[in-house]
């Protein structure tokens, strides 16, 4: 199948849309009544989390439809969209060939529970760009993903406890949601109810970018680790980048305690490179997570690594783990769509470095102008606006920025046609879809945003 450039449909260079500037005071009639609804039948009137605006105050948009970078609400108001669903949407919204793949495989039915060509088409895909994955289980959420991950590493290692790094995010497994307990290497404790203490304990949480935190613990006596996960680029608390050296250490000091280094590249994967963070900084885990970009915007999660680990996974071992959509025909009819383009069209990467490079640099340009302490993380097109003037190197430092700066610069934003995460602990994501005059509309937006800060 052959795609050219061209075909990754992008802002319309100046003929782009002009960004539309709603005035945060500009009703939103349609989106306040859908989402009192929603509230009628969901809790929080959302069906996950982080989409409630709660660190941002006021109410979230509901919306109707997206095109390319743009995203529309149900009042008709269209934003600029740099949440991208949270990652998958590296192509931007609604591409023309992921669409007609996605329908040409409805029209094959939707489901078999069985097997399908495609599936096997997409894990040849993953293992080409992740030569680290010998074999891969496709699953239906990242979360899936990871949980199933560490289940394999304990039945691979015969140990039972496991290694986070504060501020990385998971997914939602039991055993994920813990936090540092009272010693940085003594027992983890629940970061939600409904995880029982038993559960948590046996996950140590430690700093992240800290690799002598996890040289301490790893030879510590009886450390029993069997798993140490972490986002390489962290996402979850914000962007933080990996300190100079960081996954090059932890990746020595699990092979020498025999702990498996599982890469959570959900996020990373396909987004900082074809082949994600790890041929970014060319490292070798023992397992990968992924999820996100490898759907295309559909559900799909995906775990895979070392052969000798992964024969340990059921049919084969006795590792079980099973889902009644894993391989689903229409999520992996978008994945396979989604990667091909990015593979036949390595320049997007180069692209969403350059237009990273530029934001960045306008940023710098308007804080200082501003005089507003803010600085942009990135990787590639993974990016956060911290509002802070010192660099944000592990969760305790994300913590000391000025959140609510952050809830006005996201509501100015908004207010100039930019959809960010409505959280200063999450990433933002550039598309392809994205052209020159749209870079140009976000390097005012936020100008006019930081001006606007600076005068009240
Ligand atoms: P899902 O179960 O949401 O597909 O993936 C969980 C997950 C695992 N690993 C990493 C590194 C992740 O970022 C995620 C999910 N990311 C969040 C955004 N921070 C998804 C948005 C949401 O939770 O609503």
């Amino acid at each position: 199948m052959g795609t050219q450039a061209e075909e990754i449909p992008r802002g319309r260079g100046t003929a782009s849309k002009i960004l539309e500037v709603v005035p945060i005071s500009a009703p939103r009639p349609l989106s306040a009544a859908l989402y009192a609804e929603a509230r009628q039948h969901m809790p929080g009137g959302v069906s996950s989390p982080v989409r409630a605006f709660a660190a941002v105050g006021g109410e979230p948009l509901v919306f109707a439809s997206g095109a390319g970078p743009w995203i529309t609400d149900v009042d008709g108001h269209t934003y600029l969209d740099l949440v991208g669903s949270w990652g998958p949407l590296i192509l931007g919204h609604a591409h023309p060939q992921v669409v007609e793949a996605v329908c040409q495989a409805a029209r094959r039915g939707l489901s078999f529970g069985a097997t399908c060509p495609d599936e096997i088409e997409l894990a040849r895909e993953i293992r080409g760009a992740f030569p680290a994955m010998d074999l891969v289980r496709l699953v239906s959420s990242g979360t899936e993903a990871t949980m199933s991950a560490l289940r394999l590493a304990r039945g691979f290692t015969g140990r039972s406890r496991l290694v986070k790094f504060e501020g990385c995010y998971h997914g939602h497994s039991d055993g994920l949601l813990v936090k540092a307990g009272s010693g940085a290497t003594t027992f983890g404790t629940p970061d939600s109810a409904g995880v029982p203490a038993e559960v948590a304990r046996h996950t140590v949480t430690l700093p992240f970018n800290d690799a002598d935190a996890l040289e301490r613990l790893l030879a510590s006596p009886g450390s029993d680790i069997a798993a140490v996960i972490l986002e390489p680029v962290a996402g979850n608390m914000g962007l933080v980048p990996p300190a100079e050296g960081f996954l090059q250490r932890v990746r020595e000091l699990t092979r020498q305690h025999g702990a498996l280094l599982v890469f959570d590249e959900v996020m990373t994967g396909f987004r900082l490179a074809f082949g994600g963070a790890q041929e970014l900084y060319g490292i070798r885990p023992d397992l990968t997570c992924l999820g996100k970009i490898v759907g295309g915007g559909m559900p799909i999660g995906a775990y895979g690594g070392r052969r000798d680990v992964m024969e340990h996974v059921a049919p084969l071992g006795p590792v079980y783990q099973a889902g009644t959509l894993s391989g689903n025909p229409l999520s992996v009819a978008a994945g396979l769509t989604t990667l091909r383009l990015l593979r036949q069209n390595a320049e997007i990467y180069r692209r969403l470095e350059e237009a990273g490079a530029r934001l960045e640099a306008g940023l710098q340009q308007s804080a200082r102008r501003h005089g507003v302490p803010v600085r942009m993380q990135r990787v590639g097109s993974m990016l956060t606006w911290f509002f802070t003037d010192r660099p944000v190197r592990n969760l305790s430092e994300a913590r000391t920025c000025d959140t609510r700066a952050f809830g006005r610069f996201f509501h100015g934003m908004l207010a100039r046609g930019v959809y960010l995460p409505p959280s200063q602990f999450e990433a933002a994501f550039l598309s392809a879809a994205l052209g020159e005059a749209e870079v140009e509309q976000l390097i005012e937006a936020v100008d006019g945003t930081l001006a606007e800060m600076a005068r009240s």
